[in-house]
């Protein structure tokens, strides 16, 4: 049977675009939010948690800002657009070199290095709203990731959409870790935000597998079964938060808006007393954080290795899972 399987050449379910149709919306977690029980008790059911309106407007405001001057600087946005737009010069954009092209992110290294040198990035992920919810959630001290990604969603020729996948893979470490996801402004569904598989968790790590092309990571990805199409999603509005396992499975929603950026971020969460995985303490541009520091002023110290006063266990990281496994048989 086995062989008969691997013998299968079609490509994979999870390989086609989740179209903006085929999504019903998040559950909105809000009116639990005094009660840690309830929210427990539903983010075992569903595997994610929504929150409408968790963070306030004008911290998320500032990080868009400080953004757009970073993609102004090198003449990404069109010259006439509204200070908040998103709108794309194209032919600006379609000039980065698709081997300079981070397309787990949209734009180029040099622009992720900038991204990731903004103070603003590294304040948002410990704002009270969300560590109090986390807190709360996992009932314990909690540990704020410092490997924060800034995802600019572009449609440059050579960029591709987020595929299906778990967290589990790339960060490893504690089993109890929460992907904390926003957009760093509205974001309708147009826009292509991401989507949730409800209830995808509950079937724990599941292998990667081939026949994704190479658009996707590796050629990779996490198969689904036929009956695995409940895809959860919003149009989400500034200060909007979804939070999942990183055993749930998710993907971006097909863009359908193709002249803006999407800008969003994701960061995890766990508990300070777990264990994690040691690459969880490199920065995303994958850049010193030397790098990323020089120039900040004193009052954004307090950001700056702050996880080396930490004492949690270290596990290396393990590369089989993420490797092909077998595949799953529905
Ligand atoms: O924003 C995206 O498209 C990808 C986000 C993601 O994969 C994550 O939050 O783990």
């Amino acid at each position: 049977l086995k062989e008969e399987l691997d013998s299968v050449t079609e490509a994979p379910l999870a390989a086609a675009p989740l179209e903006p149709s085929r999504v019903t919306p998040l559950e909105d977690s809000s009116d639990l939010l005094g009660d840690p029980a309830e929210l427990r008790a539903r983010a075992k059911r569903d595997g994610y948690l929504f929150f409408r309106g968790l963070l306030d407007p004008e911290p998320v405001l500032k990080l868009r800002r400080a953004v757009f001057g970073v993609l102004d600087r090198h003449g990404l946005r069109v010259s006439d657009a509204d200070p908040l737009s998103g709108k794309l010069d194209l032919a600006r954009l379609n000039a980065i070199p698709a081997e300079d092209l981070r397309t787990d992110i949209g734009v180029s290294q040099q622009i992720t290095f900038e991204f990731q040198r903004l103070p603003e990035l590294h304040r948002l992920p410990h704002h009270p709203a969300l560590v109090g919810f986390y807190r709360s959630f996992f009932g314990e001290e909690v540990f704020v990731h410092p490997r924060h990604m800034m995802r600019a969603m572009t449609p440059h020729r050579e960029g591709r959409m987020t595929p299906v996948h778990q967290d589990f893979p790339f960060i490893q470490g504690s089993p109890e870790t929460w992907t904390c996801w926003f957009p760093v402004g509205d974001c309708s569904l147009e826009l292509g935000p991401l989507a949730v598989l409800r209830g995808s968790h509950r079937a724990g790590y599941l292998p990667w597998e081939p026949g994704f092309g190479e658009r996707h990571w590796f050629d990779l990805g996490t198969n689904l079964c036929p009956d695995e199409t409940g895809w959860v999603s919003a149009a989400f509005s500034i200060g909007d938060v979804l939070t999942f396992s990183c055993f749930t499975v998710h993907r971006a929603i097909r863009p359908t808006i193709r002249d803006e950026i999407r800008i969003s971020m994701d960061i995890r969460y766990q508990r300070a007393s777990d264990a994690i995985m040691e690459g969880s303490f490199v920065n995303h541009s994958e850049r010193p954080w030397e790098e990323i520091y020089e120039g900040w002023s004193a009052e954004d110290a307090d950001l700056q290795y702050y996880w080396e006063r930490e004492q949690m266990p270290l596990v290396p990281f393990n590369e089989a899972l993420m490797k092909p496994g077998t595949r799953r048989i529905c």
